[in-house]
């Protein structure tokens, strides 16, 4: 009986050390970071980024390189996340690969939360400067109080190069110039370094002696005060003093030295510049939108009616990141992370060019792995089956036009 069982425990142990072994080995690229176990239809009805542009897709460190685009917020925003009245223009990265050297909104530099407007397009730019060597998907973020972390599309980026020669120069109103990355920090460990080993000392003083069942003896027997002596008083008062004189001491010194301070800059920025939208030619009726359980694809029977003056042709389709485009229309030229574009995966079913005043219904189908991978099919978990997205359309002269939909979205099982 007792063989069994040892052979069990040894057979268990080498599974384990296997499984251990191959939990080592096996290291999966995530190429969404967070997004995808977000709630569907939050990511389709909050902030819509589009016409983005990572201006390299390699940097070596200390050079710098943009990300620029532009988000419409949307509408329709749920119940359930805070209105953006505070937000932050953040940038999605694991930890500081890259510092951000600033970022901007209507071009108004934005170091601190800004207040956005429902229904407002705005135009952002964030400036990187390169840290850390890796591959590492950068994306552009937005932060809302009250409603969590907005997750735009993400972009592998290379960084390389060695970190140890990242620099990150200020010149500060002092006239000095100073290199953050490094600045202050020996300052700040010696201090750290005092305090802890005179917080050591104290203890020390005291741990000479026995510390623990003599004294409990001592002061059960009534003799509590034959364990301080004089000397011990007079310690006790020289660590009190020189604390009081080292804090008062050297808060002068640093008053000295740096006599030019100001407090932390803080405070919500507002009247953010919005895009002036073109007024809008077209208008779109969403008469049903549907999508199939399981599936990779929806469907939506739109009414197009062209208002303008020239012929427009429907050219992509985008909702929480996934651009699906109709090749014959419009292409992408801005390098799109692959996972997020779906080239050929916009299906009119008729897309001639609708003429001025002309109206048509069409079935459109958005279709692409995307739709499962970044599980926007996972909209059927969530508790409001709506969706939202923009309409690209393009005239003859290639001026393109953006239209907002927004409708139920119903799922179909047979
Ligand atoms: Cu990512």
């Amino acid at each position: 009986m007792k063989l069994i069982k040892d052979k069990v425990a040894k057979l268990s142990f080498v599974a384990l050390l296997i499984t251990v072994t191959a939990a080592m080995f096996y290291a999966p690229t995530a190429s969404a970071h967070g997004e995808k176990s977000q709630a569907a239809f939050m990511r389709m009805r909050t902030i819509h980024w589009f016409d983005l542009n990572w201006s390299k897709e390699e940097v070596p460190v200390n050079d710098t390189m943009t990300i620029s685009g532009k988000f419409y917020v949307f509408n329709g925003w749920p119940e359930t996340v805070d209105k953006p009245e505070i937000s932050f223009l953040n940038i999605g990265v694991p930890g500081p690969v890259f510092i951000r050297a600033g970022s901007w909104i209507g071009g108004q530099l934005v170091p601190r939360s800004v207040s956005l407007e429902l229904g407002e397009t705005y135009e952002f730019k964030v400036l990187l400067k390169a840290r850390r060597p890796g591959d590492w998907h950068v994306h552009t973020m937005m932060n809302v109080k009250g409603g969590g972390p907005i997750i735009g599309p993400g972009k592998w980026v290379t960084i390389t190069g060695s970190m140890s020669s990242f620099v990150n120069p200020i010149t500060t109103l002092t006239g000095e110039t100073i290199n953050l990355e490094t600045y202050n920090l020996e300052n700040t460990y010696f201090w750290h370094g005092l305090w802890y080993a005179i917080g050591v000392a104290w203890l020390f003083y005291w741990a000479r002696k026995p510390i623990f069942v003599p004294r409990l003896i001592a002061v059960e027997a009534g003799k509590g005060d034959s364990l301080i002596t004089a000397t011990d008083k007079k310690v006790a008062l020289g660590f009190a003093v020189g604390t009081l004189v080292l804090v008062a001491a050297s808060m002068a010194s640093t008053n000295e030295k740096y006599p030019i301070t100001t407090p932390l800059q803080a405070g919500l920025l507002r009247g953010m510049k919005a895009i002036e939208m073109p007024a809008r030619t077209i208008s779109v009726k969403v008469d049903d939108a549907t999508y199939r359980v399981p599936g990779r694809a929806m469907q939506m029977t739109l009414t197009i009616t062209n208002n303008g003056d020239s012929a427009v042709r429907l050219g992509e389709f985008n909702t929480a990141g996934v651009r699906f485009m109709d090749p014959a229309v419009s292409q992408d030229e801005t390098g799109y992370p692959d996972d997020l574009l779906a080239e050929e995966g916009l299906t009119v079913s008729d897309n001639s060019a609708l003429a001025p005043g002309q109206s048509r219904t069409v079935q459109v189908t958005a279709s692409d792995a995307a739709w499962e991978v970044y599980r926007l099919a996972d909209l059927i978990y969530d508790p409001d089956s709506r969706f939202a997205g923009l309409l690209f359309f393009y005239d003859e002269a290639g001026n393109r036009q953006m239209i907002t939909i927004d409708a139920p979205l119903i799922p179909s099982f047979i």
